[in-house]
């Protein structure tokens, strides 16, 4: 490793050492106090490489909160921090309506793109010497849990029995404001006694500009006071929800999610079939009802209208991460990478993918999922590349990956054009993809050491 990458390691692992409240890390210390899911899988898939009891410590946190009916929230609130640090707090959510939710955590009721599994398997796989037992304990703990986990979503979140999963909140795809739902909003607008009184803090931290609009957080709010309205029933909601989209990175998660608990259950010595089977599902139903072969890419569906909402966004690369595509296929969905659409400079020296369509008027440089790099999409993406053996590509987004918090910092996300950082600052999904980049051994094929299996 050289100086740089050295210094970059050792900051990256600062950044995570800040936001560590002795039982998890917060995604950042003024703009999100509390645990977030996804986040959290980034922050143990980064700790997985060198500290072994924080990863499991971090998703041992998170599980805390999950349901009696097996959903894991998408945050799990920090009691310390529930006065005004953060909204929509929980008094927004009130999740005692639900006879499901935990008693002893406090937590929302919507989810995010299930990386857990991968998260847990990567834990127990890259523990070495002495963690090696209490990994496969780890292992056996966690198994139940991403069962149930992996079961509420199955049974709860595929409306129409087609095997992909809907999210009925834009927070559920991890990407709040993508021009995507502005396809949803056009056939949906909140009166206002649907929308509950609120005051945002979000952009009082970070500037206004770079956040979503007043507009789009009516409709967020509207969805929360929906859930709650509906005791978070989650066939209830099915029906009443006017937001419900397959989404490709939501799915493409999930494929890969299911693959992965196979292979905890194989390591356990248990049938991996049922789950190998729900992956495979998941991964054919995008084949048959997401693949835009006219565009060589990967949409999400508009399951409440039936239609399929027709933008690329950088979710549509994310596939990749689940061995979704044929490798032909795989290979014509990079063809998009060298496009205008997606390859922010003049030169052949394309870098990181921006979240969204560079030739469509939504795009936006530098507000927050209409157009900036993500380098948490990134390295699903990245990943995805080294197990088809795509290695150029692959490459472009590693370089990326140093690059940008190189030259502005462990930034929330980075215009795609000039590389300047937004939102906000020690952000740990930022840093948790650069320690793994870092650190991670894969083999000549791209893949990760020892996993053939895949
Ligand atoms: C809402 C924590 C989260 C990320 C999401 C990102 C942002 C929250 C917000 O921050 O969402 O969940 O308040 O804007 O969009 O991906 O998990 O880092």
């Amino acid at each position: 490793m050289d100086d740089d990458a050295r210094r970059l390691l050792d900051a990256a692992k600062r950044v995570l050492d800040d936001g560590w409240t002795g039982a998890h890390t917060v995604p950042s210390r003024s703009q999100y106090p509390h645990q977030w899911s996804w986040d959290s899988c980034f922050h143990a898939i980064a700790y997985a490489q060198y500290d072994t009891h924080r990863a499991m410590t971090e998703l041992r946190s998170l599980f805390r909160g999950q349901w009696q009916d097996g959903r894991v929230p998408h945050i799990v609130f920090d009691p310390d921090h529930v006065d005004g640090d953060y909204m929509p707090g929980p008094e927004h959510w009130d999740t005692a309506r639900s006879k499901h939710a935990p008693r002893d955590a406090l937590t929302s009721s919507i989810v995010q793109p299930a990386v857990h599994a991968t998260a847990v398997f990567n834990t127990w796989f890259h523990a070495r010497d002495d963690h090696a037992r209490d990994a496969r304990g780890f292992l056996e703990e966690m198994f139940p849990k991403l069962v149930r986990w992996h079961d509420f979503l199955h049974r709860e979140r595929d409306p129409d029995g087609s095997g992909l999963l809907a999210i009925r909140h834009p927070w559920e795809s991890g990407r709040d404001n993508s021009p995507l739902w502005d396809d949803v909003y056009a056939s949906w607008r909140p009166s206002p006694e649907d929308v509950p009184a609120y005051e945002r803090v979000d952009s009082k931290r970070v500037d206004a500009d770079e956040r979503p609009t007043d507009e789009q957080y009516d409709r967020f709010m509207a969805l929360v006071k929906l859930s709650r309205d509906c005791s978070h029933d989650e066939r209830e909601l099915r029906r009443r929800s006017p937001f419900l989209v397959e989404d490709a990175l939501f799915n493409g998660v999930m494929a890969r999610a299911d693959h992965d608990l196979g292979r905890i259950a194989r390591a356990l010595g248990k049938d991996p079939a049922p789950f190998e089977a729900r992956s495979w599902r998941v991964t054919d139903a995008m084949n048959e009802r997401l693949w835009r072969g006219d565009r060589h890419f990967y949409a999400s569906r508009d399951a409440r209208r039936g239609t399929i909402i027709d933008l690329m966004s950088a979710a549509g690369f994310t596939p990749l991460f689940a061995n979704v595509p044929t490798p032909e296929r795989a290979v014509e969905v990079c063809g998009q990478l060298d496009t205008n659409s997606f390859c922010p400079r003049d030169d052949e020296d394309c870098w990181a993918v921006p979240s969204f369509d560079r030739e469509n008027p939504g795009y936006s440089a530098d507000r927050y999922w209409k157009g900036p790099v993500w380098l948490n999409v990134n390295w699903l993406i990245y990943d995805g590349l080294m197990r088809y053996g795509l290695t150029d590509y692959a490459a472009r987004i590693r370089r990326a990956i140093r690059e940008l918090p190189l030259g502005a910092g462990f930034r929330e996300y980075y215009d795609p054009e000039t590389g300047k950082g937004h939102g906000t600052d020690g952000f740990g999904m930022t840093a948790a993809v650069v320690i793994e980049t870092l650190l991670e051994t894969r083999d000549a094929r791209g893949r990760i050491a020892g996993t053939a299996d895949t």
